[in-house]
């Protein structure tokens, strides 16, 4: 069994990963089933999906028995350990699905239980198999791509490349939209990658300058918020009573620009 230390907790993390990775890369190859739709037709599941995260389950449960579990695509179980394991299997699902290679496994552990609020992050990994790219965090210890520290973004006088994503409900569109455009005047530009670790990891790597979106899921920013503090960003969830929290992510001023413009307008 491994350590409870942060950084045992990344290695572990990052192994999962890995295997994980691997694993939901020779699925793609070999040709992708839907396995069923959730809360809309647009929400899809694969068969990967639940594949990818019965292997990191069984993977994680035979390292560290103890530990709880909070998955995407199955029941969340408690530990009696303290630390809870919160998984995205093939976080950018559609973008899986549909042959796009920006997908990725993330892996978070967090010292809480499910509700996000209750969360110590201690440590992360965010796997991109078709990029072969291996983002990693332990709090206090950095952020890292395949072993390489990074940090976020300077401010840019160009303006700022941010991300967004929006929700699988047709009816939420247009108020994401609208937050889009309070958010244009201070970007050179956006983009829509469809994979929230993804975008989070690319924060965090100084790829994107800031990123914001509503809604998103535990699994989806568990690992990622931690890669982005660790690399010296802010990460800041707002709303969380409504039913599509907001989260903001980029280096400070960024941060509270992105978030000024969304929230006071
Ligand atoms: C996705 C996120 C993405 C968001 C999608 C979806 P999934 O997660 O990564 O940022 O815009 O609506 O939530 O469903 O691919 O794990």
């Amino acid at each position: 069994m491994s350590a409870d230390t942060p950084v045992a907790l990344r290695d572990l993390a990052i192994d999962v990963a890995r295997e994980a990775g691997e694993l939901a890369r020779r699925r793609r190859r070999e040709g992708v089933r839907l396995a069923a739709t959730k809360s809309s037709l647009a929400d899809i599941v694969t068969e990967a999906d639940r594949e990818v995260e019965a292997l990191i389950r069984h993977r994680l449960s035979e390292e560290r028995p103890r530990d709880g579990f909070l998955g995407e695509e199955s029941d969340a179980s408690a530990g009696d350990s303290g630390i809870t394991w919160v998984v995205d299997p093939i976080d950018g699902t559609v973008n899986y699905a549909a042959g796009i290679p920006a997908y990725n496994v993330s892996i978070a552990a967090v010292r809480g239980g499910t509700d996000p609020a209750t969360w110590e992050h201690l440590a992360g990994a965010v796997f991109a198999p078709a990029l072969d790219e291996m983002f990693s965090a332990s709090v206090g210890e950095g952020a890292w791509l395949d072993g390489v520290r990074v940090e976020v973004s300077p401010q840019n006088e160009a303006g700022a490349l941010l991300a967004t994503g929006f929700g699988y409900d047709p009816t939420t569109h247009d108020g994401d939209i609208a937050s889009v455009r309070r958010v244009m005047p201070i970007a050179r530009d956006l983009r829509r990658m469809g994979a929230a670790a993804l975008d989070l990891a690319y924060v965090a790597a100084g790829r994107l300058d800031g990123y914001f979106e509503r809604g998103l899921k535990p699994w989806d920013f568990a690992a990622g918020a931690l890669l982005v503090r660790e690399a010296g960003g802010v990460v800041s969830r707002s709303d969380i009573d409504t039913p599509r929290p907001l989260l903001v992510a980029g280096a400070a001023a960024l941060h509270d620009a992105i978030l000024a413009r969304i929230v006071q307008s």
